[in-house]
């Protein structure tokens, strides 16, 4: 039986392309975990991939606990986790400064929903079907939100000494732009680029993670 104030061992269900599952993959290594985490990759597509038993939305990530349980999805992951690994980590305690990095966090994981609404686009629909107005309506929250963080990057030093949840999603977004290039950002959001120049040499766990398929930039 798994004491879930414990963990034991778990199970991540996610490739390592996915950018939601590479947020549970590096707060497992922001918070030296990842020996306590084994990948076992899933198929979204698959009908018979036991990831739409274990989670009904069949999405990435899903994580698995020894005695059977099931969380999902990464926020409630990344919680989970750093409640595991003694809390204040990748979210400050307090409850107003938390509630900003949560919001900051839901802001950058909308950069990613929103990149993958456009890819899924190109993925799901015929060719000479897919809506203009659909990719520029996802294309408008991509461009509103970087403005917003280019203004106002996450922390590189945060208080706690660890990369916190939303620089971990931030992370995740840009590396998905890299990866798909649904929208162009590193011309017109420079600070950005530095941003997550500084980040990679800072913390291990961005290279530890990266997406195998993004040919270095
Ligand atoms: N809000 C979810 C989003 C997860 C998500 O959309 N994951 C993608 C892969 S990066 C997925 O599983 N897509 C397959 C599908 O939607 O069927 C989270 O934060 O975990």
């Amino acid at each position: 039986m798994t004491n879930h104030e414990n963990g034991g061992t778990m199970i991540l269900r996610s490739t390592v392309t996915s950018p939601f599952g590479r947020k549970a993959r590096m707060a497992f290594h922001v918070l030296g975990l990842e020996n306590r985490m084994v990948l076992q990759p899933a198929d979204t597509l698959d009908p018979a991939d036991d990831l739409r038993t274990q989670n009904p939305l069949g999405k990435m990530p899903t994580l698995l606990l020894g005695d059977g349980s099931v969380l999902f999805d990464s926020r409630t992951i990344l919680s989970y986790l750093d409640r595991l690994a003694g809390g204040g980590l990748l979210y400050p305690i307090g409850a107003w400064d938390r509630a900003l990095v949560e919001t900051a966090e839901v802001l950058h994981d909308g950069i990613t929903e929103a990149a993958l609404l456009m890819v899924y686009e190109g993925r799901f629909r015929e060719p000479g079907t897919h809506s203009r107005r659909w990719l520029d309506h996802q294309g408008g929250k991509i461009r509103r939100a970087l403005d917003r963080v280019a203004a106002a990057p996450p922390s590189l030093s945060p208080s706690s000494g660890k990369t916190n949840a939303a620089a971990i999603a931030l992370v995740c977004a840009l590396g998905y732009l890299d990866w798909r290039r649904p929208f162009p950002w590193r011309d017109g959001y420079p600070e950005l680029v530095v941003w997550l120049d500084r980040i990679t040499r800072r913390d291990p766990a961005v290279a530890a993670t990266a997406n195998p398929e993004v040919p270095p930039i």
